[in-house]
């Protein structure tokens, strides 16, 4: 296990760009404190503590009302710390939680009463050890009938190989970091081009347009990653998310300013329609349905 990552930025800048009332954070993690949730001994990296208190005051400063917080496999099947802060936060976040093929009914109803709303599906190699097809999708099948759905985080490469089991899931699928495109190819690239095709032909697919520090290679203001999440936001307006990723878990090459981030939205979604979408409208629309106006 590495543990050379580095630790989230201490002292983000206040973002010029204000986000619309309401606003909500949907990829963003706690981590520990270790000493009350130890991490998982399968993990592959150690992250920094990111208790909630942190996230939530990280929130409030960027100009945000709400989180959707995403189990990261450095806790593996333990939702213990993703449960208490959403529990701390009530109405204000939602989960997304990681779970095995054993979990029991009694375990989804006290996640589902704690806030979750998803499971997440990991396919990255670095990430987890592979899991058989067959046991993701019986989680599915269990947990969409509870209205939930499932995110699910791969790279470019692995689209072909996973497109038809994806299509086959039985609810809404959102995939995270845009499917990590490699950026260096563009977005006239084939294997951006595909993706975009399968977006097309899958309108229960949608899609986080988040994570450029992790998809850049010129590194910040990110003007490379900026063309992708731009094509995504205007042909899929209505299935796109957005989310920081605090506190940026696993990074080694540099640590990207939350400030500096939300500052990238105006340039990705261009107009005030767009980010109302992007940021409230969606989101809440998948987390938070009982308070949307059908
Ligand atoms: C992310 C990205 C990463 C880590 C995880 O579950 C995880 O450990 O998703 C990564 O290393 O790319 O979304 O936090």
């Amino acid at each position: 296990m590495s543990d050379d990552y580095l630790p989230f930025h201490p002292n983000p800048r206040k973002p010029s760009y204000r986000p619309p009332e309401g606003a909500v954070d949907a990829h963003c993690h706690v981590f520990g404190p270790a000493a009350r949730f130890p991490f998982a001994p399968e993990r592959k990296y150690t992250p920094c503590d990111a208790p909630k208190e942190k996230l939530f005051a990280l929130r409030d400063f960027l100009g945000f009302s709400r989180n959707v917080i995403v189990q990261a496999t450095c806790h593996g099947r333990d939702n213990s710390a993703l449960v208490d802060a959403i529990e701390t936060a009530g109405s204000r976040a939602r989960g997304v939680a990681i779970v095995g093929p054993d979990v029991t009914d009694a375990e989804l109803d006290r996640l589902d009463e704690a806030g979750v709303r998803a499971v997440r599906f990991n396919f990255l190699r670095r990430l987890v050890d592979a899991a058989p097809r067959e046991d993701f999708a019986a989680i599915a099948a269990r947990v969409a009938k509870r209205g939930w759905h499932v995110v699910v985080y791969f790279e470019a490469g692995q689209l072909a190989e996973l497109a038809g089991f994806l299509a086959t899931l039985p609810c809404p699928v959102v995939i995270d970091h845009m499917g990590r495109p490699d950026v260096r190819a563009g977005v006239e690239g084939a294997a951006f081009q595909d993706f975009l095709r399968f977006l097309d032909a899958h309108p229960a697919m949608w899609v986080k347009v988040s994570c450029p520090e992790r998809l850049t290679v010129q590194g910040p203001p990110y003007d490379d990653v900026v063309p992708f999440a731009r094509a995504l936001v205007e042909r899929f307006g209505d299935r796109v998310l957005w989310g920081t990723d605090w506190p940026h878990p696993n990074m080694r090459s540099h640590m990207p300013d939350d400030g500096e981030l939300v500052d990238m939205i105006p340039r990705i979604a261009v107009t005030e329609a767009a980010r109302q979408a992007l940021l409230v409208d969606n989101p809440m629309r998948l987390y938070w349905p009982e308070e949307v106006a059908p």
